[in-house]
């Protein structure tokens, strides 16, 4: 098999109603979307974003197009490090991290849909699957511009929806702000719910700190991205410091920095951003990371590639996800959502085929 074209797809969407954590205000959604097609008419995808997209898409794609795409045409999708070495070579000059890693990543996701759709497997199923499902939690807790009854409201419409864990923003305003957020919450959905909450690096330690005390006595799961994650050191005297989990990763690239971090003992729990980390084979090398220091994962970001490589991951406990209600406007195959947690399905590949439908309505270039 070789690899014959590479398309990438800019789809851009007005966010309805924009939504913020405590430092930005999401405004303008969208995705990145590859297709790489083989000679034998297989068609890898992924799909690939930040959390709002503004230039950032363009850019990945201007990456994938010129740099990369060169890298890849005429060569086997199946051998996938050695053509992710050939792409670091393509764009370390610039890019060891940052953009060029995004554009690396949607690569190996794509190529990693090959595999599957060539053998009729999900994913998971090639990477040797270690459970069926991954428990799953809704990203619903924003700062809404319709305050405290929205938000209560977006929560408790996830719980009909099935799920059974939340994650809060908290940070843009004074912790008893934070506490009232969090105890509205608690008070609708009862004390087996588990919240989780997220400040978006917006606190400096002795901050996190006082934070991070009241969170614990109110039972909340995790304290997410407490300070800015370059922070090492104010990182892991928080985790030694603290009894609520602290969970990081969504600002990390590559498996050297995920093992920096964990040698550095900066997280409790680790969150790797498929689409920042690195794609499927990055994703795999740093869940043995966590395995191996016994550190739980959990994913910043879903869809249905990530619930493959999950539900391949020893170390994994959670999924993230927004709601699933517009799933089925985005995705060919729709998440499963079963006793609070995404199913793997039988789609062979990443799952992550997107309706022509929405492509051609959304798409910008
Ligand atoms: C987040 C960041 C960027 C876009 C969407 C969501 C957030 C999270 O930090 O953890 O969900
Ligand atoms: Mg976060």
């Amino acid at each position: 098999m070789r690899i014959d074209r590479v398309e990438t797809i800019v789809l851009q969407r007005q966010v309805e109603r924009p939504v913020a954590d405590s430092l930005h205000v999401y405004d303008v959604g969208g995705h990145l979307l590859i297709r790489i097609y083989t000679d034998d008419g297989i068609v890898g995808t992924a799909v690939t974003n930040f959390g709002r997209i503004h230039s950032g898409m363009a850019t990945v794609k201007m990456i994938i197009d010129n740099e990369l795409a060169p890298v890849l045409i005429g060569k086997n999708p199946h051998r996938v490090r050695e053509l992710r070495k050939q792409m670091f070579v393509a764009t370390e000059y610039y890019g060891t991290l940052g953009v060029a890693n995004f554009a690396i990543a949607a690569v190996d996701n794509a190529l990693w849909d090959i595999k599957g759709k060539a053998a009729n497997l999900p994913v998971a199923d090639l990477l040797g699957a270690r459970r069926t499902a991954i428990p799953a939690y809704a990203m619903v807790g924003w700062y809404f511009g319709g305050g405290m009854k929205e938000f209560v409201r977006q929560c408790t419409d996830a719980a009909d929806e099935g799920f059974r864990a939340v994650k809060l923003k908290v940070g843009k305003d004074t912790l008893e702000e934070d506490v009232k957020r969090i105890r509205a919450i608690r008070s609708e959905l009862g004390d087996e719910f588990r919240i989780m909450v997220d400040a978006n690096c917006a606190f400096d330690e002795a901050e996190a700190l006082r934070r991070g005390r009241a969170y614990e006595k109110l039972g909340v799961f995790w304290f997410e991205e407490p300070i800015q994650p370059y922070m090492r050191d104010s990182h892991a005297r928080l985790a030694r410091e603290l009894d609520i989990a602290i969970a990081i990763g969504e600002n990390y690239f590559t498996r050297h920095q995920f093992y920096d971090v964990l040698k550095a003992g900066c997280a409790d729990i680790i969150q790797p951003d498929n689409r920042r980390a690195g794609g499927v084979t990055e994703w795999m090398d740093i869940g043995a990371i966590c395995d191996v220091m016994g550190i739980p994962l959990a994913s910043h970001g879903g869809g249905p590639g990530n619930v493959n490589v999950l539900c391949a991951i020893e170390s994994a406990i959670y999924i993230e996800t927004g709601s699933l209600k517009g799933d089925g406007e985005f995705y060919v195959h729709p998440q499963v959502l079963k006793d609070g947690a995404l199913q793997l399905t039988d789609v062979p590949g990443m799952g992550n085929d997107v309706n022509e439908a929405y492509i051609r309505k959304y798409r910008i270039c």
